[in-house]
């Protein structure tokens, strides 16, 4: 769910122009607004930023951030004048967690859940890390140089950071882009971070350890914490992840307004980012990485809560979704088994172009570079004849020549796709990043692989015998797939994928 129908420059008509974050403002709420402020003032307009609410900011990260950073921010509880045009940041016009200033025109720029009905000028990108990615990048789609201001740049980073557990919690390829874009001031990121619980803070971890609940036969710890600072369900759970036979960590807290989770995982059957997703669909969102994952669940959206106490409900709901998760999947090691064909029929690859880039037309031979793609970095050392393939959907994988050759024909067209991420390449020691696409070229499969397959009836997790460290995981409709000339060779293909990719052929 996201919107992009927003450009600054498109606010560049109003003159009177209020920028305003949630109430008790975080991290990523004074960036954005101060990223905010800083296009406007570039573009000779002196916006005004402003928080409302009760309490002004205390917590002393912030307080650092505010003082050493430059964030001209105002405290304005009883804030009267009616502007021209308010721009609401990190939050969205008429929600709970912000003060509502009466205005004229009203814009929102956000990364959270969309809760109502937005105003004509917005821009809801709900999948982003932080609302700091979201400025970061409407600002340099205005060709706006912002690499002069470190303060500005430090404060982007930190937003990102605290909205995302460290950075531990990053899902998106923008939020990675960002990143590696800015320059920072390390020292002031070191002081933050070193005042970033409180006593009060620390108390609540304390509280939520005590409190701990264990689940012995899956070796699952789930901790309940008062409300606090989202970063501290990750120190609680980083923290008790530690313990001895503890491998998955669910660490929560209850408010009227949300519930917000951390999941931690140390072991391969288990990813984290997967587990959050599970905990909160349909009624919140979740991801973050194989083994610290984060999410929000909104309490609007839990079934038949009704009357009930929700930090009660909210509490039985994470235990169940635990238990559902464990007892969902049947893992599938294929470096252990020869798959069992029965059941399954066979099918050929239907032709399908797809996009292959020899990588030493990029780089040198023996060059290590990060593959940036829709579901993540992965790593590849170059080699004389290394290729990659660009799929149907944007994945892209590495492939030797011979294998290449063997399964695919060039075709004497370019190749062209547009995808929501394009994957993009640099080397792992730094330097620019090159999209990937202008290298490659268009091949088709030559229709010569067959396999078996079957679609599953209940959730799975595939570990393939090319990575024993990850599993794909698949849900009923999915395909459980061997190729036929290495029976132990079992993955999983996607349900919307599969008639787009194989067609039923006779059995040998
Ligand atoms: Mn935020």
């Amino acid at each position: 769910m996201s919107k992009h129908t927003l450009t600054l420059s498109e606010l560049l008509k109003y003159d009177d122009i209020v920028i305003q974050c949630h109430d008790n403002p975080d991290a990523d709420a004074l960036a954005s607004g101060f990223a905010l402020q800083w296009f406007f003032r570039k573009k000779g307009k002196d916006a005004r930023f402003i928080y409302r609410g009760s309490k002004k900011i205390r917590k002393s990260n912030l307080v650092i951030m505010v003082n050493e950073l430059g964030i001209p921010v105002n405290y304005e509880p009883d804030y009267a004048h009616k502007p021209e045009l308010l721009i609401t940041v990190d939050s969205q016009y008429g929600q709970r967690n912000i003060t509502t200033t009466p205005a004229e025109t009203v814009a929102v720029i956000d990364h959270h859940q969309v809760s109502d009905k937005l105003p004509h000028l917005s821009e809801v990108r709900s999948n982003m890390g932080s609302c700091s990615t979201i400025i970061w990048d409407m600002i340099r789609d205005e060709k706006e140089d912002i690499s002069q201001d470190m303060n500005l740049q430090t404060a982007l980073y930190y937003g990102l950071y605290s909205d995302t557990n460290r950075l531990a919690e990053l899902s998106n390829p923008l939020d990675r882009d960002m990143i590696e874009a800015l320059s920072i001031r390390e020292s002031v990121v070191k002081l933050m971070n070193n005042s970033n619980i409180s006593l009060a803070e620390l108390e609540i971890t304390g509280h939520a350890i005590i409190g701990y609940e264990y689940i012995e036969s899956d070796k699952c710890m789930i901790l309940q914490a008062e409300p606090c600072d989202p970063n501290i369900l990750g120190v609680i759970s980083d923290f008790s992840l530690e313990t001895e036979n503890v491998d998955v960590c669910v660490a929560y807290y209850v408010t009227p307004e949300e519930v917000k989770f951390s999941v931690r995982s140390c072991v391969r059957e288990v990813h984290a980012n997967e587990l959050a997703g599970f905990i909160a669909e349909n009624i919140g969102g979740g991801g973050g990485h194989m083994y610290k994952a984060g999410g929000v669940i909104h309490p609007e959206k839990l079934p038949g809560l009704g009357s009930e106490d929700p930090e009660a409900y909210v509490s039985r709901f994470v235990r169940e979704r635990l238990h559902a998760y464990y007892d969902r999947y049947e893992i599938i090691y294929a470096s252990t088994e020869e798959a069992d064909i029965t059941g399954m029929r066979r099918y050929g690859k239907i032709p399908v172009e797809m996009g292959t880039v020899k990588l030493t037309d990029m780089y040198p031979v023996g060059s290590l570079v990060d593959i940036r793609t829709m579901e993540g970095d992965i790593q590849v050392k170059i080699e004389e004849d290394t290729y990659l393939m660009i799929g149907i959907e944007g994945e892209v994988y590495p492939i030797d020549r011979k294998k290449m050759e063997r399964t695919y024909k060039f075709l004497d067209h370019p190749y062209s796709h547009e995808f929501e991420y394009e994957p993009s390449i640099k080397l792992t020691q730094g330097g620019e990043r090159k999209a990937v696409i202008p290298y490659a070229k268009a091949v088709i499969s030559t229709g010569q692989s067959f396999i078996y397959a079957r679609p599953v009836d209940k959730y799975i997790k595939v570990f393939t015998k090319w990575d024993e460290e990850n599993y794909y995981a698949g849900e009923p409709g999915d395909y459980l797939a061997v190729r036929e000339e290495d029976l132990s060779d079992i993955y999983r293909i996607q349900k919307d994928l599969f008639p787009r990719l194989y067609k039923e052929e006779p059995l040998k």
